[in-house]
């Protein structure tokens, strides 16, 4: 019997030519960016099965169309699943992606025109967060809080100050390119004081905090933690929206039949496995190392004088300022580094005075080499290619690190792609 990929190969060669580049991207290269990662065989199995031809509009015992036996299954046991690793009493496990999952958080528990008090896009927040030119920040009146200047780390005074005045609906922290931990017990009190529901974005680790090596919101008494399922999570892209009980059937609403149709079955069944994953000892230690690894990552670039946003990390990633570090932008570092297959994100920082296409720094993270297998050895490796590379950016010298670069990864296969 014909594999899917051989019937692909036989019948559109172009798309087969570009799945085999980038499966030979992907081993061949060191991918940093924090946001991305390699997923499970079982995964990619699940994403590529049948469950993509049904439809399934509703929830388990409650669809629209017939014929939902084994769908019901599977989105029961995502949902059970997700509600015991991240310990809450919701979970709705059909947002088609992250900006989608907040979206129906937003609005399904507050009305247009609420204030809901989040980041800043260029202090760590992200686009969803009420950016100027996204719909929900038009829709909704964002308030947004930056970071303090003298250290880049979270301002609470600032913070408590301006939920004082402006008393949000909503108090929003987890974001995009913030290195630092938060203390969610702050966050809670603040809200607390106005009467805001507390809402945690953890899409970039909640990999993490399923694997116990970074704090749970929910042990705070936060209200709503949302979540992409492809980040540290290692799962397919999706988003869950993970609830205390009383939010619950306004955030099912929300999803169906407020913003969505029909879930793509396929992606819950890919998140069911990821989150029975996340429940072994494997994915434990696995979380464990994306942190010391970041850590290792991090010390090392500073130690050769990198300027990192913050001074360091406590989660799985960190910004260069590469401006600082190397008189570069982060459009120019990144081609840099892609030219000795070291993949980064240009990205901006603190109140860049650069545009986002070129701005100050770049954003790199542990997450996907920690899943190939690579440790503290690896991380001072990477940091020394990293740091030759931006400060001797010469053809000879990019070649030979390209070189090392692939020969270090022979040792590290790509799940999936053995
Ligand atoms: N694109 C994701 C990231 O890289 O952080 C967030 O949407």
């Amino acid at each position: 019997m014909k594999s899917n990929l051989e019937y692909l190969q036989e019948n559109d060669a172009a798309v087969y030519a570009a799945l085999k580049g980038e499966e030979n991207r992907q081993k061949s290269g060191i991918e940093l960016i924090p946001s991305e990662n390699y997923t499970y065989p079982e995964v990619l199995a699940m994403l590529g099965s049948i469950f993509t031809n049904k439809y399934s509009e509703g929830y388990p015992g409650r669809r629209y169309y017939g014929g939902q036996e084994f769908t019901d299954q599977i989105e029961t046991l995502a949902r059970d699943r997700a509600k015991a690793v991240f310990g809450c009493e919701h979970a709705n496990v059909q947002a088609l992606s992250g900006s989608a999952m907040n979206q129906a958080v937003y609005l399904g528990l507050l009305k247009p025109g609420d204030t809901i008090l989040a980041m800043d896009l260029s202090h760590g927040g992200h686009l969803t967060h009420g950016a100027p030119v996204s719909h929900m920040g038009q829709l909704f009146n964002f308030v947004r809080y930056v970071t303090d200047p003298s250290d880049g780390a979270i301002d609470f005074d600032q913070i408590r100050a301006t939920a004082l005045k402006t008393k949000p609906k909503m108090v929003l922290c987890g974001y995009t390119s913030y290195p630092r931990d938060i203390d969610y017990q702050k966050f809670k009190d603040i809200a607390d004081e106005v009467g805001a529901i507390t809402m945690t974005d953890a899409s970039h680790f909640g990999g993490l905090v399923a694997g116990g090596a970074m704090n749970n919101p929910f042990d705070y008494g936060f209200d709503v933690v949302t979540t992409t399922t492809h980040k540290s999570l290692r799962g397919p892209r999706g988003g869950l929206i993970l609830c205390k009980k009383e939010f619950a059937r306004k955030i099912d609403k929300s999803v169906f039949p407020g913003l969505q149709g029909g879930p793509h079955m396929n992606a819950i069944a890919a998140i069911a496995v990821t989150l029975l994953k996340a429940q072994t000892d494997e994915f434990r230690e696995y979380a464990k190392q994306v942190l010391v690894n970041s850590k290792t990552l991090a010390d090392a670039l500073m130690a050769k004088q990198v300027s990192l946003i913050t001074g360091g990390t406590d989660n799985h990633m960190m910004v260069i300022d590469t401006v600082a570090s190397f008189d570069l932008d982060g459009r120019v570092a990144e081609e840099i580094l892609d030219k000795v297959a070291i993949t980064t994100n240009k990205q901006i920082i603190p109140d860049d005075p650069k545009p986002p296409l070129r701005p100050s720094g770049i954003r790199l993270g542990s997450p996907a080499a920690t899943t190939r297998g690579m440790k503290e050895a690896e991380m001072v490796q990477m940091a020394d290619w990293i740091v030759e590379s931006l400060r001797n950016p010469e053809q000879g010298v990019l070649d030979r690190i390209n070189t090392e670069v692939a020969e270090l990864c022979l040792s590290f296969p790509v799940p999936g792609l053995e």
